[in-house]
């Protein structure tokens, strides 16, 4: 999710270029060296077709799909259980031990490096770890989901179907499905699925009887969250079929990276900013014979992410500007960069989908009885945790727009409306989740993919 002027998650490609064939599972592994099986990883892989058996310990569910060769299957980290297509196995059940693949672990640099071996550190490391399972946990379902919307996405596909097949993938995996009362605070989906095609940059999700159909020509950023007991990963990538978006991808996802790489305890996020700017604006992108250089949105950001809450207070941003506030020991970011072949500035616009219950919402008296109601549905299911309209008619709950909209105005419900650079212009996004732990930075999000 993002916040206008701090912003959103990430994405990947997913054009011919960009894709890659990961292995499945833990498309992890090649982020925390085990598991670098990529080739028998096939097993578990593609075999899209579903039911595999591992999860009911079918196996010959491999034969009938694969039958070739296939060796010595094993392999999957945490015993033999693989996941399904849709993925519907709680990864609780994958990785039984409740150990979970550590993301992409990076040392600090210069007057930190001192933070690797220190003794002190690494025992505040060891006191945090059932938030850093949780933490990781939630990063896992949002790899093993993704994987399986990079492979079905395609043109053709509804938003709704893409978004629905997201969420239930997330509240499958963590075995959340967030129906009874209090659910979806303990684990699920973090916030509404991001489907923002070209110029709408972010917070785009679909509404009830919504028909919009992805098309060959569309750029779609992919925004999704996953949370374990309010730890929420943030990530996003995007997706495009036609390769003349290609330059377009890699300016963002290098730069995402150039943001990932530079941040750490003690550094300002004003220099993060502008050595994003720099590599964005080192690419360009020729669409229909003109050239664009890729320009950053400059009124989107990064954010800091505190237990569940999408947007802790600090913003990260990707363009230069002197922000002197720095990073610290502890903080969990969301590293997300936008670029655009527009404007690079993004405005409201748009049927609103988002929404999310402020955290020091205002006590004010509701005269309208169907805002308290609803308002106590907020509560109880979301707390502070992003929704959208469709978690709302999942629940049961209809008629509810009048008492929503009392309390956006009331100051207790926030709207986040779509967020839009100019008609024509094409935008794109990646986002990872990073954890500033005393002994390291940990790319929690990282997967084989980006
Ligand atoms: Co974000």
């Amino acid at each position: 999710m993002a916040a206008k002027a701090a912003d959103e998650l990430s994405k990947l490609t997913v054009n011919g270029s960009a894709i890659k064939p990961n292995p499945q599972v833990n498309g992890t592994d090649g982020a925390n060296g085990h598991l670098s099986d990529q080739d028998d990883s096939e097993d578990d892989k593609g075999d899209d077709t579903t039911a595999t058996g591992g999860a009911n310990g079918n196996s010959a569910s491999g034969a009938s799909k694969k039958k070739k060769k296939k060796k010595p299957k094993k392999k999957k980290a945490g015993g033999a259980k693989v996941q399904s297509d849709p993925p519907r196995v709680a990864v609780s059940q994958l990785f039984s031990s409740g150990t979970y693949p550590v993301g992409e672990e990076v040392e600090y640099k210069n007057d930190n490096a001192y933070r690797t071996t220190n003794e002190e550190k690494r025992h505040l490391d060891r006191m945090n770890n059932d938030f850093l399972q949780e933490y990781r946990q939630a990063a896992e379902v949002h790899r093993q989901v993704r994987q399986w919307a990079q492979t079905k996405i395609k043109p053709g596909m509804s938003l709704t179907e893409i978004a629905e097949g997201i969420e239930d993938g997330t509240r499958a995996l963590t075995g959340h499905w967030g129906l009874e009362e209090g659910d979806n605070i303990k684990g699920g989906v973090g916030f509404p699925t991001g489907l923002s095609i070209n110029h709408i940059a972010a917070h785009y999700s679909p509404n009830a009887g919504n028909k919009w159909v992805l098309g060959e020509q569309d750029v779609m950023k992919v925004d999704f969250g996953v949370h374990i007991n309010g730890r929420i990963v943030d990530s996003a990538f995007t997706v495009a079929f036609d390769p003349k978006y290609d330059n377009l991808l890699a300016a963002v996802k290098d730069a995402t990276n150039t943001g990932i790489r530079e941040a750490g305890i003690d550094v300002r996020v004003g220099d993060i900013g502008a050595a994003i700017q720099e590599t964005m604006e080192s690419y360009e992108v020729e669409l229909d014979g003109k050239t664009y250089q890729v320009k950053p949105i400059r009124n989107l950001n990064g954010h800091d992410i505190v237990q569940h809450s999408i947007h802790g207070g600090k913003s990260v941003p990707i363009v230069k500007g002197g922000d002197q506030t720095k990073m610290e020991e502890g903080e969990i970011f969301a590293i997300e960069t936008f670029g655009s072949t527009g404007r690079g500035y993004v405005v409201d616009d748009l049927e609103v989908s988002h929404y999310a219950l402020h955290a020091d919402a205002p006590n004010v008296p509701l005269r309208v009885q169907s805002a308290r109601s609803l308002l106590n549905v907020i509560k109880k299911n979301f707390g502070t945790l992003p929704f959208c309209r469709r978690y709302l008619d999942r629940l049961g709950q209809d008629k509810y727009l009048l008492g929503l909209n009392n309390l956006v105005s009331s100051g207790i419900v926030e709207a986040y409306p779509p967020l839009v650079d100019v008609k024509g212009s094409y935008t794109a996004q990646f986002e990872h989740t990073i954890l500033l732990r005393p002994t390291v930075k940990e790319v929690v999000s990282r997967g084989d993919d980006y």
